[in-house]
């Protein structure tokens, strides 16, 4: 098995959700063992600890919903450097946090990918698309716009750092999706994403859907980075997160997706997003998390002949 140097990097932001919690998820993906899960796969941890905000700058938006700019803004600009950084030593794994996080680490795998002359491909799963802009997110909550800014829709130039390069739609692929906001069904018509919502998993199943992708990923030599949910899941299994939405990935659906992502060796980092340790059951939610986790990295029942996709 490859032995990759995981770097984890603690990312308490809870900023971008309505409720408190989501800050306390680094320590409890630390609690639940994800740094002895990879070592005993025989991997390298660097555990680089928690990631400090930036300094704060006034920031207003004409969008009067809209909560916590200031913080959301020096979250981004902190955490795309420290990806950036991470990701030119090994493989950065961000401990969130709530989704939010996601607007940096984009932003720091876009300029790791643009240097390198790679092709960054993302696979986003989550009951949720996050494809609200500063004008149509009608919470507030910035865990909902992370993905529009990736993209590069129009409206977060002179607020969010700029991007080295936006993210491509066709090299997205949404699994999971459950609950998207009337803005976000029209974004997503109009950029042409894949999008796997939980019909076509019922239908077809994850095995055929993510096969798709990772054969495109491989074709176009890509990076891909995974952002991983906690509302992905199904809330029975999956209950320590502030967005729970029934009829989530279950068990076995969420295990296969991250063995066929470790087989396919084209992971080149990872986010682990909206834990809220404070809403969870024993550690549960959080053992999961980490488990799956595992089975990204190489964790499997019996050996087998490594496919190439
Ligand atoms: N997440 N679309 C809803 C909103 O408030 O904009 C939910 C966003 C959820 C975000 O789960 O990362
Ligand atoms: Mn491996
Ligand atoms: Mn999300
Ligand atoms: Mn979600």
């Amino acid at each position: 098995m490859d032995r990759t140097n995981c770097i984890l990097l603690g990312a308490p932001v809870q900023d971008g959700t309505g409720r408190l919690g989501c800050d306390m998820g680094p320590s409890a993906f630390r609690a639940a063992g994800i740094g002895e899960a990879l070592r005993s796969l025989g991997h390298g941890v660097v555990d680089r600890g928690n990631v400090a905000p930036a300094p704060l700058r006034p920031l207003s938006h004409p969008n009067p919903a809209i909560h916590a700019l200031p913080e959301i803004v020096a979250w981004t600009e902190v955490l795309s450097q420290a990806v950036y950084d991470a990701g030119t030593e090994g493989m950065p794994i961000v401990l969130g946090g709530d989704h939010s996080l996601a607007a940096g680490t984009l932003a720091g795998h876009a300029r790791l990918a643009q240097e390198r002359g790679r092709k960054l491909f993302v696979l986003w799963l989550d009951a949720h698309p996050d494809m609200h802009t500063l004008e149509t997110t009608e919470s507030g909550h910035l865990h909902g716009v992370p993905m529009a800014y990736a993209l590069g829709l129009p409206g977060f130039d002179g607020i969010f750092p700029p991007l080295a390069a936006a993210l491509s739609p066709e090299r997205v692929c949404m699994m999971g999706l459950r609950s998207v906001d009337p803005a976000e069904r029209q974004v997503l018509a109009a950029t042409g994403l894949r999008v796997h919502d939980m019909r076509a998993i019922d239908e077809n199943g994850v095995a055929a859907l993510l096969r798709g992708f990772l054969d495109e990923v491989a074709a176009q030599d890509g990076l891909l980075h995974v952002s991983l949910d906690v509302d992905f899941l199904d809330p029975d299994i999956a209950p320590g997160v502030g967005t729970t939405v029934p009829g989530g990935a279950t068990f076995r659906e969420a295990h296969l997706i991250m063995e066929m992502l470790h087989d396919s060796g084209r992971v080149a980092s990872l986010d682990l997003v909206e834990l809220n340790p404070f809403l969870d059951e024993r550690g549960r939610t959080a053992r999961l998390m980490v488990d799956l986790t595992a089975s990204l990295m190489g964790r499997s029942v019996l050996d087998r002949p490594t496919r190439s996709f």
